[in-house]
């Protein structure tokens, strides 16, 4: 049987469904290559001196891996050419990257946190890139890189497409247009994405939950609640035992949700509450959010749907707390109680 490969699938989203333009198609197609050099650059690891320190600190104020600058710079030059956006804005930027006048411009936008888990860099754990797409609005100002920013901020309901890139023992990228969540498979040999799982679901239920267990004594009395229950197990009021994971690689965690349930979260709690959160909404939540939900699961700030905030800054932060439908319901309503 012939293979579906990631041109197959949106040429099929695009001439058969109607549910993604020719351009959108491209621009998945241009980001998907340059996921696909990021992974040959991780995979060459220290044979190729892609590891340690960059030596500069990103608009956040943290330091910058050489990683995250060689991925940010592939991801940048991957997608400046080809006519189908208008600008770009990165984690690891502090201001948006507007298309050369020398290039075409298209209508989107393309948002990326180009190498997710810095922290697992060096010691060999999978980490990954996460995109998002948005349309970029009628009569934006793209006049300079300061004004351009307001054309980013809309909800993440707008979102024409949002994925991610696992590099992990394979290299997956995950995907929605809108149209459920799919993933396919970097096949190394011939260098494409091949289709391995269509339809990707979350359970409703789960036993198993994400959480960096260090800040435990800085969240906020919900999240203390409801980890405390499940801790409790089979013999507190969740009547069920439960595991833990925390990969650090929100990739990573939210991979792992995706193949086989369960709860993240990044809460909000008194180390960060002053930046608003650990997590991007623009580059982290949102598209994380919007697969979630394109898997039947669930993503809130504790307190309102993720993809329904209003941004007010690009590099705007959120409490997270995303996965299987019934547990971020459950944690949500305490934030409510
Ligand atoms: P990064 O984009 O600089 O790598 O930071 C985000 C990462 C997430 O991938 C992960 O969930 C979190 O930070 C890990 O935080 P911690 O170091 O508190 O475990
Ligand atoms: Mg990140």
């Amino acid at each position: 049987m012939l293979e579906r490969t990631l041109a197959r699938y949106l040429t099929e989203e695009q001439r058969d469904k109607g549910v993604i333009t020719a351009d959108l198609k491209f621009l998945i197609e241009v980001v998907s290559r340059a996921c696909h050099a990021i992974s040959i650059a991780i995979g060459k690891g220290g044979l190729g001196g892609v590891l340690g320190e960059a030596g500069s600190d990103n608009v956040q104020g943290e330091a910058q891996k050489k990683l995250d600058v060689l991925s940010n710079e592939i991801l940048l030059e991957a997608n400046e050419w080809g006519g189908h956006l208008a600008a770009m804005a990165s984690e690891e930027m502090d201001l948006p990257h507007l298309v050369p006048h020398r290039y075409p411009q298209g209508e989107y936008l393309l948002l990326f946190d180009p190498l997710d888990g810095s922290s697992n860099i060096d010691v060999n754990v999978s980490i990954g890139t996460i995109f998002s797409v948005l349309r970029c609005p009628e009569g934006a100002d793209l006049s300079s890189p300061e004004a351009s920013e307001n054309a980013f901020l809309q909800p993440g309901t707008a979102q024409v497409a949002a994925g991610y890139a696992v590099y992990g023992p394979t290299t997956l990228l995950v995907l929605t247009v809108g149209d459920g969540v799919v993933a396919f498979t970097l096949d190394r040999e011939q260098g494409h994405f091949v289709l391995t799982q269509e339809n990707v679901r979350i359970p409703a239920d789960t036993k198993e939950f994400a959480i960096n267990m260090a800040n435990q004594r800085f969240w906020e009395a919900p999240v203390r609640r409801y980890v405390g229950e499940m801790q409790a197990g089979r013999e507190g009021p969740l009547a069920k035992d439960y595991n833990m994971r925390w990969v650090a690689s929100m990739v990573a965690d939210v991979h792992r949700i995706m193949t086989r349930g369960g709860i993240f979260m990044y809460p909000m709690d008194d180390k960060v509450r002053d930046k608003g959160g650990k997590l991007r909404l623009m580059y982290e939540a949102n598209p994380m959010a919007f697969l979630v939900e394109q898997a039947g699961g669930a993503a809130t700030d504790g307190r309102r749907r993720i993809l329904d905030i209003i941004p007010d800054r690009l590099h705007q932060r959120v409490p997270v707390i995303l996965g299987s439908r019934n547990e971020v319901d459950r944690v949500t309503r305490y934030h409510a109680a």
